[in-house]
């Protein structure tokens, strides 16, 4: 066994060469490899792994340097039940997340990585979450022996060398410790997908006071590339209530008129509502004057900006970790062209001519694939080709809706925020907040159904700003964060706004028709923003007349829109009456802006007109 390493020719950061090699003699590794994120480093690693089976080579002509890899059919998506807030208190981590006390976890922990590496190669990975020397950005260091994370981690961030440089030689740093929890005995046989297969023995571990990440087990997605999930969101929330910014599981567009006047807004969506679709939207023909551009596709950093008094936001990733199912050219055509060459799938179907395959790619499926398990499949096989959660990772840079502005280290000025559940029911398709304090309410009672059931029969997920497996932190006391950025460092904050595209009529069909006509609902929302739309007063906030929607060229009659924006207030007071459930969990904690707010909008729904005037003729329903 070697432990010799080269990173002392890399860098003269001391706590990282201390750190590494503290994780070498826990690890017990059989190679230690500091990656400098060059193409060739990529290439070799790819050949590599199809080599040894780990990744399939796609059709050349059709996916130019393109892979395909197939997980273990346990480690398939990001485990929640196993993804822990480590703080020393508990009521710091709240009651929305896993608890264990820091000294506890870290005891485990070191059993489960001593020598966990051995036949394996340490791969050490330098990483910038953010444009490299960016103000915004920040600095990890992932330690893993998973060659499909080195090569995922080239695309999702800016990664080796370079971010070294920016690190320094006093430089801060989020170390990331990863394992697939799975060492080799000498001449033992490696898998294709070598993880933990006990559940339980898998542990993505946050410690947001030390601001490290440890996570064992698992080689997927969210657990495995740590500057993700558990960095851009879990460790960076703690670290931008500290330092009073905000790190959200937003997108980023960029809205250009017809005029040209460009604005930006941030948009948080729960996982898989379509944050992807929207980011990368092409607005229909009747607003094809507009343009929509993509600065990120599922995290935002949000910094105040002392000298004009707004909130400037960058991507920090590089890459796009979406899912594919339901992916295809009417959906997302943007996303389909992003993924044309140097993409990593995980877990799609095999085409019989080398390509990649997923539900809802085509109309008709092939005849014949393999699918995500490695087997035949026929359409009625009665299974999916590949899995629900499959995905593909694709550098932003090829995504052709990327906005010219997508890296500049500064990141781009916030015109608005948009919430948005899956709610079936009584939310009408947009609305605003009538200040920040009744938006952060909003945001903080967000929540989806928890299945696309019929009608009423659903039950409500919460989750607060879609982060409630992203907070680090406790949610109330994320919301204190919220209602306090918005008042104290920034001039006007932006304005708030709902949306839900997932409303359905009394036979279960969907009433609005999403992806790119969602442009509509936008520019009213920009119209507000900028003062050209008036909205009128509904109990839940302001929400556009028929007039003000622009519905050109689409089939949607005035019966269609009252449908949409109409609020059944007897569904609605219950909705409110329900959310004492999520906010009495959260005790002293929860700020008393939130009670508050609950109360009025219950009042609200008893209390004002009964018929509120949509488009200077009376509401038909209310
Ligand atoms: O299953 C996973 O590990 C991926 S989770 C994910 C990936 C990209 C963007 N968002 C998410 C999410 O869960 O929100
Ligand atoms: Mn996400």
């Amino acid at each position: 066994m070697t432990t010799k390493h080269d990173g002392a020719t890399r860098t003269d950061n001391k706590r990282l060469l201390s750190w590494v090699d503290d994780m070498i003699k826990l690890c017990q590794p059989d190679r230690i490899y500091w990656c400098d994120g060059s193409q060739e480093e990529y290439d070799r690693l790819c050949d590599e792994m199809v080599e040894s089976g780990v990744f399939i080579r796609l059709n050349p002509d059709k996916r130019p340097n393109s892979f395909l890899a197939r997980s273990h059919p346990s480690d398939v998506a990001r485990v929640e039940e196993r993804t822990f807030i480590c703080s020393q208190r508990e009521e710091d981590a709240g009651p929305t997340n896993n608890w264990m006390a820091p000294r506890e976890m870290k005891k485990k922990l070191v059993e489960a990585f001593e020598g966990c590496m051995h036949g394996r190669t340490m791969y050490v990975i330098p990483f910038s979450m953010g444009p490299l020397g960016s103000p915004i950005a920040h600095i990890g260091v992932e330690i893993t022996d998973s060659p499909y994370v080195v090569v995922n981690q080239r695309i999702m961030t800016r990664m080796g060398q370079a971010a070294l440089n920016a690190l320094g030689t006093f430089g801060e740093f989020v170390p990331c410790l990863h394992s697939v929890g799975a060492p080799l005995q000498p001449g033992e046989q490696d898998e294709t997908w070598p993880c933990e297969g006990n559940i339980d023995n898998k542990y993505i571990a946050h410690f947001p006071e030390t601001r490290e990440i440890w996570s064992y087990g698992s080689g997927y997605g969210g657990n495995a590339l740590l500057g993700k999930k558990c960095l851009a969101l879990r460790i960076a929330s703690v670290m931008a209530r500290d330092e009073g910014w905000l790190a959200e599981h937003m997108l980023i567009l960029g809205a250009e008129s017809p005029e040209g006047k460009k604005s930006y807004v941030c948009a948080a969506f729960p996982s898989a509502c379509g944050k992807t679709n929207f980011a990368m939207m092409i607005p229909p023909k009747s607003l094809s004057g507009w343009k929509i551009t993509t600065i990120g596709d599922d995290i935002a950093w949000i910094k105040p900006n002392a000298k004009d008094g707004k909130f400037y936001a960058i991507n920090p990733e590089s890459g796009f970790f979406g899912v594919a199912p339901g992916t295809n050219a009417e959906s997302n055509p943007n996303a389909l062209d992003s993924l044309k060459e140097n993409c990593i799938f995980t877990n799609c179907a095999l085409t019989d001519d080398g390509d990649v395959w997923w539900e809802g790619l085509t109309e008709e499926p092939p005849e014949h694939l393999i699918d995500w398990k490695g087997n035949d499949w026929y359409p009625g096989s009665g299974v999916p080709a590949a899995h629900p959660n499959s995905r593909f990772t694709a550098p932003a840079e090829q995504c052709p809706a990327i906005d010219p502005n997508w890296e500049d280290p500064n990141g781009v000025p916030i015109s608005a925020f948009l919430f948005g559940g899956r709610v079936s029911r009584h939310f009408p398709l947009v609305f605003q907040s009538f200040n920040w304090e009744h938006g952060v309410y909003m945001a903080a009672s967000m929540g989806s159904e928890a299945t696309a059931a019929a009608i009423g029969q659903a039950a409500m997920r919460r989750d607060p700003m879609a982060m409630l497996p992203f907070c680090g932190y406790n949610m109330a006391e994320y919301w204190k964060h919220w209602l306090h950025i918005g008042r104290q460092h920034v001039s006007t904050p932006p304005p708030i706004f709902r949306v839900n595209w997932f409303r359905r009529d009394e036979h279960g069909r969907f009433i609005w028709p999403g992806f790119g006509e969602n442009m509509r609902v936008l520019k009213w929302i920009i119209d507000r923003v900028v003062g050209n739309a008036h909205g009128v007063e509904s109990p839940l906030g302001w929400v556009p007349t028929y007039d003000e929607l622009n519905l050109e060229g689409l089939e949607f009659s005035k019966e269609d829109y009252y449908a949409i924006v109409n609020i059944d207030r007897e569904v609605a007071r219950q909705e409110a009456n329900d959310q004492e459930e999520l906010f009495t969990r959260f005790g002293d904690h929860l700020p008393r802006v939130m009670e508050l707010e609950r109360e009025q909008l219950i009042f609200r729904l008893f209390h004002s007109p009964r018929v509120w005037d949509l488009s200077s003729v009376s509401h038909p329903h209310d």
